[in-house]
């Protein structure tokens, strides 16, 4: 038996987003972001019909699952704040927003749970988007005032904001695959929209230092290793080309302050550079993070490109190709590889190349289908495969903090089963199992061994 430690106050807790847990209610004043003008449209895309609306309810119950926090001994809690609930037409403060923000902060203080708060997890306003989202380059403006706002309201309490939330997603899933709005397939435009997100960001920082609140500012991005197949020179070039687009595309500007060359000589080749905008070296150069969050779910494995590039219809799998790992071992409830080292590897990258920059794991998590088989005749769910899922990541966590990571906590995604875009609830991932018909909560197997976890800031095992 070994006894895990870990650093003295090492943050414990949960991430989760506005969206996925807030829900809407008649008269609450938000403005519609793109999750809900999508499901009124479409609503067969989503997961049994069911969109953002039915949420865990959080903006009505939050008293009640920052208290179930507690019990779970969570001494940190992100979540992001609703841009368009915030502002639901751009400029006219919601003022109900600001009172919900305002309760859910104090509550989290009063708890003794620190709020880390997130200013964009996805959830675009309809307003904004309808005018190009992120393509249009006047989002930077907007969003340095949405951050703004939100440091003027709350900055006095909450000491560790972060811009984004995964900011890669939207790009990849709105604009390289159909899984997002606007759901369109250009890669002209998604690098377009990386790099206004990524301006944004360094706006945001900017507007962050000069209101003087105090605390630290930081990124939340889903770094994932690229494992090559073999030493083949082919295969280290196509996970070299993956890391490229899929980390280095933010990691590098959010900490280095600068684009890696090879990603713009790249980009250049294939008339792909955007529309560069007059001093933005210099905004990058200036507003690098204090700190990262890293969410870790699974890494990439890749080989060479199989087919030959085609100039008109670059993405980028134009320059590699995924490949299935015969060893690799799967979640077999929701599809995902498990790899638990994964997370040892990101921690001594970014000691050796990112100047052990200050991080934490913002999300980790299991995520299972059909998980009402694994509930027992009381009524708790035995997920032993999530206990042994966050054993087996913390204890490569843990090693690599003895190496010298500069590691500052551990969230799980997530507290509560949440609403999760185009899949709502088929995958749960909370130590909390909600009843999506009476809303009730019931801790799972897992947030009972959570909460010894972080009682005693570590576990035997
Ligand atoms: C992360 C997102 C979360 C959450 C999680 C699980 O990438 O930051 O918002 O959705 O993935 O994803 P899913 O519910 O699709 O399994």
């Amino acid at each position: 038996m070994t006894h895990y430690t870990f650093p003295d106050h090492f943050l414990w807790g949960a991430a989760a987003s506005a969206t996925q847990t807030e829900g809407t209610v008649p008269g609450d004043g938000k403005g519609e972001n793109i999750w809900d003008y999508w499901f009124k449209e479409k609503p067969h895309l989503f997961y049994q019909q069911i969109g953002p609306g039915k949420a865990s309810d959080f903006y009505q119950q939050y008293e009640t699952d920052i208290t179930l926090m507690k019990t779970l001994n969570f001494n940190s809690f992100r979540t992001s704040l609703s841009w368009s609930r915030l502002l639901p037409n751009g400029k006219t403060l919601n003022q109900e927003a600001v009172t919900f923000y305002n309760n859910m902060i104090n509550e989290m203080i009063k708890q003794g749970i620190e709020p880390i708060i997130n200013l964009f997890h996805f959830d675009m306003p309809m307003y904004l988007q309808d005018n190009g989202g992120w393509e249009n380059p006047d989002i930077i403006e907007a969003f340095r005032y949405y951050a703004q706002t939100a440091f003027q309201l709350f900055g006095d309490r909450v000491k560790r904001w972060t811009t984004f939330n995964e900011p890669i997603v939207p790009v990849e899933m709105g604009y390289l695959n159909t899984y997002h709005y606007p759901a369109v397939i250009d890669m002209k435009r998604a690098v377009t929209v990386a790099y206004h997100s990524m301006l944004s960001s360094a706006k945001a920082i900017e507007a962050f230092k000069l209101e003087k609140i105090g605390g630290e500012i930081g990124i939340i991005l889903n770094l994932t290793p690229s494992y090559p197949r073999s030493d083949d020179k082919e295969d280290q070039q196509g996970a070299y080309l993956a890391d490229l687009f899929y980390n280095r595309s933010f990691l590098d500007p959010s900490v280095l302050g600068y684009y890696p060359g090879d990603l713009l000589t790249l980009l250049d080749t294939y008339h792909l550079l955007p529309e560069r905008i007059t001093g933005d070296t210099t905004l990058l150069k200036a507003n690098t993070v204090d700190f990262l969050g890293v969410n870790y779910y699974q890494p990439r494995r890749i080989k060479q490109s199989e087919a030959p590039i085609d100039d008109k219809n670059i993405t980028p799998e134009s320059f590699f190709s995924y490949y299935q790992d015969p060893n690799r071992r799967m979640n077999p409830y929701r599809g995902w590889e498990i790899y638990e080292r994964g997370l040892y590897d990101i921690a001594m990258r970014i000691k050796a190349d990112y100047q052990n920059i200050p991080w934490y794991v913002s999300e980790n998590g299991m995520g299972v289908s059909d998980e009402e088989r694994f509930m027992d005749k009381d009524g708790v769910i035995q997920d032993d495969y999530r206990i042994d899922f966050y054993q087996e990541h913390l204890k490569w966590l843990h090693l690599a903090i003895e190496e010298g990571a500069n590691c500052f906590g551990f969230h799980a995604w997530t507290f509560i089963d949440n609403w999760s875009w185009l899949n709502a609830y088929k995958n749960r991932y909370g130590f909390y199992r909600l009843d999506l018909d009476t809303q009730e909560r019931t801790v799972k197997k897992s947030g009972q061994w959570f909460s010894q976890v972080a009682q005693s800031n570590g576990f035997s095992h």
